[in-house]
């Protein structure tokens, strides 16, 4: 994974990925084998429940795609779930300041010299299948391999994102922009409309390129993750399971209907 973003950072094509809503191995493998660098597997607000997890992560990562996580909250043991599970990524909702970034950050880093305030329990013991690594190579190289991507989506995010980009060991920024549009007082899904969220996803990309870390924006559509990534955002999905069957499917029916 990041490889891939360092591929984007340096010009090169973004780092593109699809959202996970339902689980299942199949789809995951599905999903993985259309060739994208990344699939999320989104326990926060998709139907996924922690076995459903393992399963998608194996199911990428055996296809050549980094999984990643979206763990419900800010919540150590959820973190230390999804890494056991494999996760070459894991995405944390709401992180609104550099003290919360930072103990995100140590609850994900095993400890040593580098991480001495790392907390993550030793004992990952489906994590190095999913790298081709054997125990003693995972625990000794996860602290470098993970990344840690902390989603910026609240007034409170904003106000604190220099702060935030620039804790030691966050990896990403990623806004969300819905969330973030309800959080500064609008219906969410007009974000791209809407002035304010803007320029507050400008000062986010701002902070993230002067602090030298990935920088990332939710998208539904490869039209939007092609803007995003023309603004300067490394790291981008376009599109989503659960919206790929509807628009799909309600477009096959409209069409039923017209004959
Ligand atoms: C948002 O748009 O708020 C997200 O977090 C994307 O799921």
């Amino acid at each position: 994974l990041r490889a891939a973003l360092e591929r984007a950072k340096a010009g090169g094509a973004p780092c593109v990925g699809q959202w996970m809503e339902f689980p299942g191995y199949t789809l995951a493998k599905t999903i993985a084998g259309l060739g994208f660098d990344w699939v999320l597997v989104d326990c926060e607000h998709g139907n996924i429940a922690d076995n459903e997890m393992y399963l998608a992560i194996g199911a990428i990562a055996s296809s050549g795609v980094s999984p990643i996580v979206r763990i419900p909250a800010d919540e150590p043991w959820m973190m230390k779930r999804a890494l056991d599970a494999g996760a070459h990524g894991i995405m944390i909702p709401m992180c609104e300041s550099k003290e919360q970034a930072a103990k995100i950050v140590n609850a994900m880093k095993y400890p040593s010299d580098r991480w001495p305030q790392g907390f993550r329990g030793s004992g990952a013991m489906f994590a190095p299948a999913n790298f081709n690594q054997n125990g003693v190579q995972y625990q000794s190289t996860a602290n470098d391999n993970t990344i840690i991507i902390v989603q910026i989506e609240t007034r409170n995010a904003v106000e604190n994102v220099e702060e935030i980009a620039s804790t030691d060991g966050v990896d990403m920024l990623f806004i969300g922009p819905n969330d973030l549009a309800a959080s500064l007082g609008y219906f969410p899904f007009d974000h791209a409309k809407i002035e304010e969220v803007q320029v507050a996803t400008a000062r986010t990309l701002k902070a993230c390129k002067d602090a030298g870390k990935y920088a990332g924006h939710f998208a539904l559509s490869a039209e939007i993750a092609a803007q995003r990534s023309k603004q300067g955002f490394e790291f981008m999905n376009c599109g989503a399971d659960i919206v790929a069957v509807t628009a799909w499917m309600a477009g096959e029916k409209a069409k039923m209907e017209a004959l």
